[in-house]
């Protein structure tokens, strides 16, 4: 199941998870168009790597598996994520193809006709000039279908997608709900979209071209609702519905939380009341699944975070699964979800459109989810120069054009040097002041001098909330040292408490994420291949093991939440 409920009481879908046949690039005995014979086979989702000989395979393989269609209905099959550039073939014919690890999409198959088809998808996680953005970075690029993958028997005309958002004024609470019915007959149709949310519907009668697709968009308005609250994640079903005649043919079940996010002068207000983050990046990543964390592993990951006393995830640098923010969503953490890019170059003739395409299906899938308070993108990217203010106004703009309901912000690394700012409603700031040179002395002059140039900026910017959104240092689980060693657990909880001493009390911050959950693996050769081939921020190693910081951590996180 790509979510934690089912999306779907209508329309007809498989799961296709489960055992598919695979097969390398070097293992294939034919060099061209679709392998004939398959080695082996393969979990999906997964990750290859976790299969002994691939562990460090990068290049293409292939996917085989079959489906059944149901009379007169399309196939739909839809991808969690597929790691990375995904080709995929119904029958031997090429149906879709995408590009990036982290967002879910979809392949159309007009009714293929009665009975069983083979289903291949083509996987490539290879370097090279087909990708702007996956490439040797501070995290691993993983292969495979990594993410659920559902086979779906849909009619001509059906519910993309929906889009909900809650607001809230004098008469209580409000959903504006955006959706797109599609059509992939030759006819023009007309049918009735009905939404269902606590109590309240909307029913929205469209007209849906030949061939193309139809917006539709209304509001429920006095909706008897309590609020979404991290301490009381209260949610709701929506149920959309659409009819012919009459008759239901087509439904699409999501959940909503009602909650308002925003920002006023230094502070981000959750439904109206100052709030204060305390959190963590978080990488996908696991030694035993890489990428492809079961639920199982989602859950566990959360229950220490909620351990810990944090109450803030940053989805460090990509959008997740979708079934971690259904978590988040139940469970009342506060996210703030990014879209894929890490220290990119903009020159790279790709950047603009696979960039521009993780923001729009990030936001696309996500948008429903309450968890999320912050939209993110281009972590530690060129901030200083005129084309990357160009960038960023593109990418933070499409943000806000997407989804104007929360805040948006880029995580920045240069310092007094950055010029983009303004451009964003957070400014957040990736600061490692006693890792990268300096010392733990460094970390409460650094912000002063920051907070002291910030206040220099011309217009707004200079009042608006700033976050934290990385700071630490890395510590080797079991390296004990009692005088400041690099590497060594002691150091590294020094570091994190003198940080958190001064960024979850500072009046002038409103959120502090501790580069990382974590320890993660990276491409070998990463900064002159670090330690292990890790990055190894984490509080807890790759396999949670809690490093001597937790309990440091857990107290001032724990006593900060007692302070609000
Ligand atoms: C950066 C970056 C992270 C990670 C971190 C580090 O701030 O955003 O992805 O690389 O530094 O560990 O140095």
């Amino acid at each position: 199941m790509l979510r934690m409920f089912r999306e779907h009481r209508i329309r007809p879908v498989r799961p296709l998870d489960g055992r598919w046949e695979f097969v390398t690039a070097p293992e294939r005995t034919r060099r061209t168009g679709l392998p004939r014979r398959y080695a082996r086979r393969i979990a999906v989702p997964s990750c290859w790597e976790m299969i002994p000989g691939l562990e460090t395979y990068r290049g293409k393989a292939w996917f085989r598996t079959t489906v059944r269609s149901l009379p007169g209905r399309a196939l739909r099959i839809a991808f969690g994520g597929v790691s990375h550039t995904a080709a995929v073939f119904l029958d031997g014919r090429r149906i879709a193809a995408h590009h990036d690890a982290y967002t879910s999409w979809d392949a159309i198959a007009a009714p293929p006709g009665p009975g069983v088809h083979e289903l291949v998808v083509e996987v490539d996680n290879g370097f090279g000039a087909q990708s702007a953005l996956h490439m040797e970075n501070d995290y691993y690029t993983y292969g495979g279908i990594t993410r659920p993958v559902e086979a779906q028997a849909i009619p001509a005309v059906f519910i993309e997608r929906i889009a909900a958002v809650p607001r809230h004024d004098r008469s209580g609470w409000a959903l504006d709900v955006r959706a797109r019915v599609r059509n992939l007959g030759r006819a023009p149709a007309r049918r009735m979209l009905r939404i269902a949310v606590a109590g309240g519907m909307l029913e929205l009668g469209l007209a849906v071209p030949a061939g193309g697709s139809r917006d539709v968009a209304g509001r429920l308005a006095r909706l008897n609702v309590l609020p979404w609250e991290p301490g009381r994640p209260r949610l709701y079903p929506l149920v959309a519905r659409l009819l012919e005649r009459g008759r239901p043919v087509d439904d699409l079940i999501d959940r909503v939380g009602f909650r308002t996010i925003g920002t006023r002068g230094p502070r981000l207000l959750l439904n109206g009341r100052s709030i204060r983050l305390r959190g963590f990046n978080r990488h996908e990543d696991h030694p035993a699944h890489g990428c492809a964390l079961p639920v199982s592993a989602m859950k566990r990951d959360l229950a220490i975070l909620r351990d810990l006393g944090a109450n803030f995830i940053r989805t460090s640098h990509y959008p997740n699964d979708t079934r971690f923010l259904d978590l988040c969503d139940e469970q009342g953490f506060l996210v703030w979800e990014e879209s894929h890019a890490r220290s990119v170059s903009f020159a790279h003739p790709l950047f603009r459109r696979q960039s521009g395409a993780s923001a729009r299906e990030m936001v696309a899938s996500h948008v429903n989810r309450p968890s999320i308070i912050i939209w993110g993108c281009l972590n530690e990217c060129d901030t200083k120069t005129p084309s990357g203010r160009r960038e960023h106004a593109r990418l933070l703009g499409l943000l806000r054009s997407l989804d104007g309901s929360r805040p948006v912000t880029y995580a920045a690394n240069h310092a007094q040097g950055d010029r983009c700012h303004d451009l964003a409603d957070l400014v957040s700031w990736n600061r490692y002041d006693a890792w990268y040179g300096g010392a733990p002395e460094r970390i409460a002059p650094a912000l002063a001098g920051m907070l002291r140039w910030l206040k220099t900026r011309p217009g707004p910017v200079r009042h608006r909330p700033v976050i934290m959104s990385e700071f630490g240092g890395a510590a080797l689980r079991g390296v004990h040292r009692p005088y400041r060693a690099r590497w060594s657990e002691e150091y590294q909880a020094e570091i994190l408490a003198e940080s958190l001493r001064i960024y979850l009390n500072h009046p002038r911050l409103c959120g502090a994420a501790i580069w990382q959950f974590c320890d993660v693996r990276v491409t070998p050769g990463w900064w002159g291949n670090r330690p292990r081939l890790m990055n190894n921020k984490g509080v807890v190693d790759e396999w949670r093991r809690p490093k001597r910081s937790y309990a440091v951590v857990k107290r001032m996180f724990r006593a900060a939440a007692r302070r609000r």
